[in-house]
């Protein structure tokens, strides 16, 4: 496959736990099965923050790539992140989803400790060494407390197998510049209520938990600005926003979780994993509303 044929419109998969933490594994089936049949995305990224995936043990992240691709075949795309500050551990996931067929994998930068750029390279240059498949960077300072500018961007691009970045930031001059400066490396927009600016840098596609939910109209913004359309496009991301304020009012994925519930995937418990709190009952009324207001 073609770096080209990773692009387009790819869905943060959400990941139902039951009460004892484990996966619900009905109803993470039926999350991708709603995404392909009716969010009609381009792909899944699995085991990103949606995933709640930085709370998990090695073997739950397996459980979740082997469900993952049992379900999805060759429908859509996969994307495994697999990063966190475990190098090594990172290395066992890239390894064991590319077995799978895994069509690229992803890693967060490592944090809580300050790492030097110096060391976040070597990471990534240890993960790709180690693990024969592309690897897209998975850029989010606004919870890792990384910074990447964009000639350290180009030094991590100056290695092949590292093809691009999911870039989740509100940081338009940077995003801009580096769409400039690595005009053949694939830019996802990670921050869904920014997708239309993003778009119109000229990302190569977005990576998103909304698209879970709101997929359809998140294409269409696509689109319609791909097109040149800008006012349709800016019409549609603002009825968007509507949608994504409330959600981020009532708390991301919990709410998430319910307005999956309300549109069809309800087999077993949607619950979060532990410390992360679940829905409460004033979240889940909440939920209904936002549902009835911005998706039926
Ligand atoms: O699973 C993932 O890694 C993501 O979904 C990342 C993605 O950038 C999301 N960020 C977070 C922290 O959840 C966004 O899609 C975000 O939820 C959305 O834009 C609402 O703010």
């Amino acid at each position: 496959m073609k770096n080209e044929d990773l692009k387009g419109l790819i869905s943060a998969l959400l990941v139902p736990y039951n009460e004892d933490g484990t996966v619900n594994e009905a109803g993470l089936r039926q999350i991708i099965r709603h995404n392909i049949e009716n969010m009609k995305i381009d792909g899944l990224y699995v085991g990103g923050s949606s995933g709640e995936n930085f709370m998990l043990d090695t073997d739950t992240k397996k459980q979740i790539f082997d469900i993952a691709k049992d379900e999805v075949k060759d429908e859509v795309l996969l994307i495994a992140q697999v990063g966190g500050t475990n190098l090594y551990e990172a290395i066992e996931l890239g390894q064991y989803a590319t077995e799978l067929g895994y069509n690229a994998i992803s890693a967060v930068t490592p944090f809580y400790y300050k790492f030097s750029f110096e060391e976040v390279k070597q990471y990534y240059f240890d993960l790709v060494d180690k693990v024969d498949n592309r690897l897209i960077v998975y850029s989010i300072p606004a919870l890792t407390g990384v910074e990447i500018g964009v000639s350290q961007f180009m030094e991590l691009f100056e290695n092949d197998k590292i093809i691009g970045v999911k870039f989740t930031a509100a940081d338009f001059f940077l995003l801009e510049r580096l769409r400039k400066a690595a005009p053949d490396h694939l830019i996802y927009s990670g921050f869904d209520e920014m997708l239309l600016p993003a778009v119109i840098n000229n990302v190569d596609g977005a990576i998103g938990s909304t698209y879970n939910v709101n997929g359809l109209r998140s294409r269409k913004i696509m689109e319609l600005a791909q097109e040149g359309n800008i006012k349709e496009a800016l019409s549609i991301q603002n009825d968007t926003n509507d949608l994504i304020e409330a959600i981020l009012d009532n708390g991301l994925y919990p709410t998430l979780k319910q307005l999956l519930k309300l549109q069809g995937c309800d087999k077993g418990s949607f619950l979060a994993r532990k410390p992360m709190a679940s829905a409460t009952q004033k979240q889940i009324n909440r939920s209904k509303e936002i549902y009835d207001a911005y998706l039926k």
